[in-house]
């Protein structure tokens, strides 16, 4: 948590006046806001949270549960969750914390830059003693989320060590939709999936993917353009990807949601999770000084 001198801090910095500037917002947890004539975007410094990005005439297109927590040690529930270095469970600790630590940690503001029609806003972490108590590699990430008419996140991981290093990493983002029940996802027909709700059974995607139950599907070796058509808010969301060769598509439906004690009820027709992902078979390897760069791109049509 940031306290209202270091906000200032920060704005002495970092603030674009009538563009960008840093605030604090929910759970007193400190936020940059953009308000730039093309498009209106918020994130957290917590996880480097993206919680909203609205295109110039548009309603936001990310979901944020009104039953989110907005404390440093849980993860805001909605908008854009950063997995990593680990996806879901970690494989060799019950008590590690779900999708990794980059969520549940306070990121560095490195840069606040308006070009043209866009702001793009730039954090990382690095590995510190925090770090190593769940993961021993060193590394530095930079994170770029660029607000404009469309929605680009960058994730840029660096093996600052001397040891090759394995991990895993997700955006793990919540699209809003007007019914889940009425949207079409296209673009992953034929894929090969896990089917985590039927035992990761490995299934294939038969043409358009529709929601009518609990859903939680990890989508392999794919890099695949997916659209998702949504006739309520009459508008489709395209997710474009580069370097990321898994793809998790998730509804928690009605059990999942009641089970979920930051996420409403009757919230589970207002979203669905289209993940940009590298996990399981498709973990990244990064020898000493490498990096390795995977970006989500979203837009908006009617
Ligand atoms: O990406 C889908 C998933 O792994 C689901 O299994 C569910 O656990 C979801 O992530 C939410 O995880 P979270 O830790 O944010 O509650």
């Amino acid at each position: 948590m940031v306290r209202a001198f270091e906000v200032a801090e920060l704005n002495q910095r970092f603030e674009i006046p009538g563009i960008a500037k840093i605030v604090t917002g929910q759970g007193e947890l400190t936020k940059v806001m953009v308000t730039s004539p093309h498009a209106q975007g918020e994130i957290y410094l917590h996880g480097a949270h993206v919680t909203s990005w609205k295109p110039a005439g548009n309603e936001d297109v990310l979901f944020v549960s009104d039953k989110s927590q907005w404390t440093d040690s849980r993860p805001i529930r909605g908008g854009v969750p950063i997995c990593f270095p680990w996806f879901s469970n970690k494989q060799d600790d019950a008590n590690a914390p779900l999708h990794g630590f980059a969520r549940i940690t306070t990121w560095q503001l490195e840069s606040i830059v308006q070009n043209d029609d866009a702001v793009t806003v730039s954090l990382l972490i690095e590995s510190d003693d925090a770090t190593k108590k769940w993961w021993p590699a060193d590394f530095r990430l930079n994170y770029r989320v660029t607000f404009g008419s469309s929605l680009v996140l960058e994730m840029e991981v660096s093996n600052t060590g001397t040891n090759a290093i394995r991990f895993e990493e997700a955006l793990h983002t919540y699209y809003r939709v007007g019914n889940v029940e009425m949207v079409r996802l296209e673009g992953l027909a034929g894929v090969q999936y896990l089917d985590k709700v039927d035992e990761k059974r490995q299934k294939t995607q038969a043409g358009t993917i529709a929601i009518v139950s609990e859903t939680d599907r990890v989508y392999l070796n794919t890099d695949a353009t997916v659209n998702l058509k949504d006739p309520t808010l009459h508008r489709e969301i395209k997710v474009t990807k580069e370097n990321s060769m898994t793809t998790v598509i998730w509804n928690p439906w009605i059990q999942k949601a009641k089970a979920m004690a930051d996420f409403g009820d009757e919230e589970w027709p207002q979203m669905v999770c289209i993940e940009t992902c590298n996990v399981a078979d498709s973990a990244v390897d990064l020898a000493p000084g490498q990096q390795h760069r995977m970006r989500a791109l979203v837009s908006l049509s009617k």
